[in-house]
């Protein structure tokens, strides 16, 4: 019987992964492939493309030491075709193998490629998910609206997490009422566990550093879990000495400690180093346990369970064209401060250079500084995504799409969120301290002096007006709009088209 070729993406490093599951070592052959046609449709960021490459040489001898034949591409092999397609037909020409196996990609480009490929290739649904796609479609049928909150408690039920019988846990599904405090800066946390480059990574970050150098973001230092045991001790870190404050600090920000007590867990989760449902269960087992309060357990499991399982499903249902959905329409260009160019603001400034260093911000930051500053700038929400899809160490497509073009610009009419993320100046104000050192006023609306967010909040709330003032949850923002005097409004969009100009003139805000 001629072999198969068993695909394995850079994402699915798990020996579980369904591929695998269906085929058999004493037949079929492992393909792997660190290709240039991978990294290089965004210019991902040297940490992101060193992590994968990484992991997948770690996996792929995990697999041969368990008995499977791995046909390993690596980047500079000579013979290397640098695209998934041309590997999968060099390796077939190899073997005389006639069709491939491979687990559905997360990626729209990439089943597209997989599905039109000269051979046969079969995908089987991925269900490393808590949700699967099917099922996600069953429940999202006939509804006018998808809403996180209904989509979590079904998966509560569904999954048991956190439930007493029917009910669930300390009588409440959501505790968010005692989260979200701004952050305290003398409070002590545990910095996140991060692992020095084995003799695997370092040879991996050598090559990215020849190779990616032209990519924004600084390789070293660099620190992230590479293989499931690395996984597994950041996260027993995690939940040992930041879960129990998770809920507290959850959406607060410092411009001194850059991951407060997130977990840093998503790229594990992603690359299928760590699994989801592992994952929940560690955590409700803290709180059982007495070890972290029921506030901060069921805001983390909200985000796994809840969200990352919502956007998954968003991803799936929305199909190829989401990413380049534009619902209100905003055409401007990313600015050149996303990039690290000059800024006065000192939030942007701070969460640029964050992610430039680690490949990482956390949620708020991404969705409250980086997010909202382009949603009220009208930044093209194309580029917004590329953006995202290219500098953090976690983004793939299915979650950072709907992240981006749903939750954070808006962009797909509502089909993720209810109401936009617009915010003036006073939200990032009341949960960071970057406002003290700014360069601007945070308390003004017009003027030069005036934080940016303000004058921009009101703009793009005026120039959205068809579209938001009958949303129940913003009619009373356009009341406040409509309570100030005609010289307070024209002064604050006046600084708004001062902003706006400077953007399109390159020049730095
Ligand atoms: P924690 O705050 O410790 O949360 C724990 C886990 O919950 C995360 O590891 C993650 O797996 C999950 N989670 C939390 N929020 C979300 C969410 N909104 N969607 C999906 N999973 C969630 N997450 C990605 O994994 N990849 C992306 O490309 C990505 N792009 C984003 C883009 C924008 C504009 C925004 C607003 C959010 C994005 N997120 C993305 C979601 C979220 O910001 C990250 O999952 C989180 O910051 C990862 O850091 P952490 O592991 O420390 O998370
Ligand atoms: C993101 C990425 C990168 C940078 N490089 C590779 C690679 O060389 N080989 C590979 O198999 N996968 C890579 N990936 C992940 C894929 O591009 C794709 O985004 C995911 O498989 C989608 O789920
Ligand atoms: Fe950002 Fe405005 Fe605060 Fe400056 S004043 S840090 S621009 S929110």
């Amino acid at each position: 019987m001629k072999p198969r070729l068993v695909l394995v993406l850079g994402d699915q490093l798990t020996p579980r992964i369904a591929a695998v599951r269906a085929a058999d070592p004493a037949r079929d052959v492992v393909v792997m492939a660190e290709v240039a046609g991978e990294a290089t449709p965004v210019r991902h960021h040297p940490q992101k493309i060193a992590l994968i490459f990484a992991a997948m040489r770690k996996h792929a001898a995990r697999l041969e030491g368990s008995g499977w034949r791995v046909l390993y591409s690596r980047l500079d092999d000579s013979q290397n075709s640098q695209s998934l397609v041309g590997e999968l037909l060099r390796r077939a020409a190899e073997t005389g193998a006639q069709e491939v196996v491979a687990t559905r990609p997360g990626e729209w480009r990439v089943i597209r490629d997989l599905e039109t490929a000269p051979l046969p290739v079969s995908l089987l649904p991925d269900d490393r998910f808590l949700c699967s796609e099917a099922d996600f479609a069953r429940w999202a049928e006939g509804r006018s609206q998808l809403r996180l909150e209904h989509f979590y408690r079904e998966m509560r039920r569904r999954t048991g997490l956190l439930m007493d019988g029917d009910k669930p846990a300390g009588g409440q599904w959501n505790y968010d009422a005692e989260n979200r405090k701004p952050a305290r800066p003398d409070m002590f946390r545990a910095a996140p566990l991060r692992f020095p480059p084995d003799p695997v990574t370092e040879e991996v970050l050598e090559m990215v550093e020849q190779r990616f150098s032209g990519h924004f973001g600084r390789l070293r230092p660099f620190g992230w879990a590479t293989d499931p045991d690395q996984a597994e001790q950041a996260l027993a870190h995690f939940l040992k000495h930041s879960l129990p404050r998770f809920g507290d600090e959850q959406d607060a920000m410092l411009a001194g400690d850059p991951t407060l007590s997130h977990a840093l867990i998503s790229p594990s989760l992603n690359l299928g180093l760590l699994d989801p449902m592992e994952v929940c269960r560690r955590a409700e087992a803290e709180w059982r346990a007495g070890r972290a309060p029921l506030n901060a357990v069921e805001g983390f499991i909200r985000q796994i369970l809840g969200w990352r399982e919502f956007i998954r499903g968003v991803w799936s249902l929305a199909g190829p064209g989401y990413s380049t959905r534009n619902a209100l329409g905003h055409r401007r260009p990313l600015p050149p401060l996303y990039w690290g160019a000059e800024t006065q603001m000192r939030c942007l400034s701070h969460v640029v250079a964050q992610t430039r260093d680690m490949a990482y911000a956390h949620h708020i930051q991404r969705l409250m500084v980086t997010g909202t500053f382009a949603l009220i700038a009208g930044i093209d929400p194309a580029e917004v995504h590329d953006w995202y899809l290219s500098v953090y160490a976690d983004a793939l497509e299915w979650v950072e799409a709907p992240n981006t073009i749903g939750m954070s610009q808006f962009a797909d009419g509502g089909m993720v969120g209810s109401k936009p993320y617009a915010a003036s100046g006073a939200y990032i104000n009341r949960m960071s301290d970057y406002c003290g050192g700014c360069a601007y006023d945070v308390t003004e609306r017009a003027g030069p002096n005036a934080c940016p967010f303000n004058p921009l909040y009101w703009d793009f709330l005026n120039r959205q007006r068809d579209r938001f003032a009958a949303n129940p949850r913003m009619a009373p923002i356009y009341r406040n709009w409509d309570r100030m005097d005609e010289a307070t409004r024209t002064a604050i969009l006046d600084r708004a088209r001062q902003v706006l100009s400077r953007l399109d003139a390159g020049e730095p805000v």
